[in-house]
């Protein structure tokens, strides 16, 4: 889109959310793998108005509407432990004159209140507006700081905590089989096999890996199933760049990106922050990848002093090997996305989601060569016999 065509369209927006004055400054945030998201500063002639403007990837999140409705009532829950929370510590999403927390445009009009739509057609825009919090930043890589793991685990931890008697038959499941491991392994194994692009012959070597390790990536499906461990609502996506902190000390605000919360594993989430953010390279580069045990045992402290006092004896002694589990999903996930042509992350070169998953399998033989140092870390922070 040309730059007048998007302050049009924030405009546009803007009016539908009964947000009244002139656009001042806006700007795209080129953090995240699915959404668009906009920085956009209001001025009403009195007071500025700094706010959060996004476009819902509906090729992603088929159910928008029920997915928003998931987070009004997450935002309600966390609101109603800590009712007298400042501003900047929650997300306030805008309403529109029918009092939906989302608007839907066809064409670039907005549809009427209860007019249905197709999440796949390609004419639709699916946004939501809330607000922008100031003096906020958010990490892409932790840059080898404890401090960065530290509190991320606290506000994972805690979040973990504030959603313990969320009942989850309230959600619906924003993305199904999200973190469903032995389906996601099947539905990759299915994607080789198509081949549609004849791009596998290209990642044999990685195919294979994820081959030999398909069993162990069942491991905690399995617990499931034998009722070992326990689900309860997770946030299932927990990098550290869906924390915002406090710029100048590290005080985690508050904790965003909630469309992918429904009933999940807890070590899952414990996991994908190690995977993001406990070790030595970015995601998409393979080069120099490995864990970082320091960084992970920084995570697993903070972590432990919140969500401690919830996790039973088996979510505990799941964490360490879910940290490993993820990361091989997830390189089946961005490998198998090569395989079909990047449909599902935003790429910004033609083979990023190759090398997302070289990196993800690096970091993956990684942690399993160092499981017991893993599962030491885990124990000491636990404190349980
Ligand atoms: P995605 O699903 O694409 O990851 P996010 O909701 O995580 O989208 O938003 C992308 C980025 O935008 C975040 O990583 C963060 O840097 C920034 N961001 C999102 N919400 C806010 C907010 N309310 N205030 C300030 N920055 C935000
Ligand atoms: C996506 O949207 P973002 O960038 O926070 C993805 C996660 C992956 C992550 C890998 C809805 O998260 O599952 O772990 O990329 N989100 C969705 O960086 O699929
Ligand atoms: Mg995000």
């Amino acid at each position: 889109m040309q730059s007048d065509d998007v302050k049009a369209k924030l405009e546009y927006i803007c009016s539908q959310f009964r947000i009244e004055g002139e656009i001042l400054v806006y700007r795209w945030i080129p953090a995240g793998h699915i959404n668009t998201a906009y920085y956009v500063a209001v001025y009403n002639g009195k007071e500025i108005y700094q706010l959060l403007i996004q476009r819902v990837n509906t090729y992603v999140f088929r159910d928008p509407v029920g997915m928003m409705k998931n987070i009004e009532l997450l935002t309600e829950h966390i609101r109603s432990k800590e009712p007298t929370m400042e501003k900047r510590r929650r997300l306030h999403f805008r309403h529109t004159e029918a009092r939906k927390n989302y608007l839907v445009l066809r064409d670039g009009a907005a549809l009427g209140p209860n007019e249905d739509f197709d999440p796949l057609d390609e004419s639709i825009e699916f946004w939501r507006v809330y607000n922008f919090i100031e003096y906020s930043t958010s990490f892409e890589t932790a840059e080898g700081n404890p401090e960065v793991l530290r509190m991320s685990g606290k506000a994972f931890g805690k979040f973990l905590r504030q959603l313990e008697d969320f009942e989850a038959d309230r959600l619906i499941e924003s993305i199904p089989h999200f973190h469903d491991t032995r389906y996601r392994l099947n539905h990759f194994f299915s994607d080789v096999e198509r081949d549609e692009l004849g791009r596998a012959a290209s990642c044999e070597e990685e195919i294979r890996l994820i081959e030999r390790y398909r069993d162990f990536g069942c491991t905690l499906c399995r617990q499931i199933d034998d009722g070992i461990l326990p689900t309860r609502v997770t946030h299932n996506d927990t990098k550290t760049n869906n924390i915002l902190f406090d710029k100048d000390n590290l005080d985690p605000l508050v904790v965003i990106d909630l469309d992918t919360c429904m009933p999940g594993l807890a070590c899952y989430d414990f996991g994908d922050t190690i995977r993001f953010a406990a070790c030595t390279a970015e995601e998409d580069q393979p080069e120099g990848m490995s864990l970082d045990l320091g960084l992970m045992k920084a995570y697993t402290e903070g972590y432990m002093s919140e969500a401690g006092c919830v996790l039973t004896d088996a979510e505990v002694d799941s964490l360490a090997t879910g940290a490993a589990v993820i990361t091989l999903e997830l390189a089946s996930r961005f490998l198998g996305d090569y395989l079909i042509g990047d449909k599902y992350f935003r790429i910004d070169y033609p083979e990023q989601n190759l090398r997302r998953a070289q990196a993800q399998l690096r970091l993956f033989v990684d942690m399993m060569d160092h499981m017991e140092e893993m599962q030491q870390i885990v124990k000491d922070s636990a404190g349980r016999e």
